[in-house]
């Protein structure tokens, strides 16, 4: 018998950068078994297959607008064995919002594996932070980073597998 663990992931990052799209990408249709309207989240699920056995990560997302309250926020962090930290590489304000969202997952006392993303990496024209501006907030909170691009598919789906990864690393 393999064994099947769940683990809880969130998507945080201000409005638009792409959570959404990303999750769409990684659970590939596979989308919305479940919806919390109470607290506007959509669960998404998708079995990764790891060499100790097979982890089904349950994909939390913001359904409607990424304003909430600092006791909806605490509720829609709490469980997660990992987060995926979404910016838009057009722009350049959605990369200060990195260290609330940590100072905000520490707040509650969670100690999880977080990555960054950096979405959006078509729009190459338009970009207005650059892969060495995610590498230095990457090194101020010492998490890994990737850029991706939920449109191509780019690292979206090494971005999940990344930190499930490093959930399984912690046991
Ligand atoms: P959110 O869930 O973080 O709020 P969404 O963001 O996933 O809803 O995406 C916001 C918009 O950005 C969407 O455009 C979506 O198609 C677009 N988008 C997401 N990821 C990428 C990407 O990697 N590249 C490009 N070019 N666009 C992307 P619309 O127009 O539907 O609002
Ligand atoms: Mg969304």
């Amino acid at each position: 018998m393999t064994t099947v663990i769940q683990k809880k992931i969130c998507l945080l990052g201000e409005f638009a950068v792409g959570k959404t799209s990303l999750v769409r990408r990684f659970v590939e249709g596979n989308f919305s078994d479940r919806y919390i309207s109470t607290i506007g989240v959509k669960i998404s699920r998708r079995v990764v297959e790891r060499a100790s056995g097979n982890m089904n990560l349950l994909v939390w997302d913001l359904a409607g607008s990424d304003e909430f309250n600092g006791q909806i926020q605490a509720n829609y962090l709490r469980g997660s064995s990992g987060a995926i930290i979404v910016c838009d590489l057009t722009r350049r304000e959605t990369l200060s919002g990195f260290q609330r969202y940590v100072e905000q997952i520490r707040a509650i006392g969670l100690e999880i594996p977080l990555i960054f993303i950096g979405n959006k990496m078509d729009l190459l024209e338009e970009r207005t932070i650059s892969a060495e501006d995610l590498q230095s907030a990457a090194e101020t909170f010492r998490c890994p980073y990737l850029l991706s691009s939920a449109k191509t598919g780019e690292n979206t789906e090494a971005a999940f597998l990344r930190l499930a990864e490093l959930i399984e690393a912690r046991g």
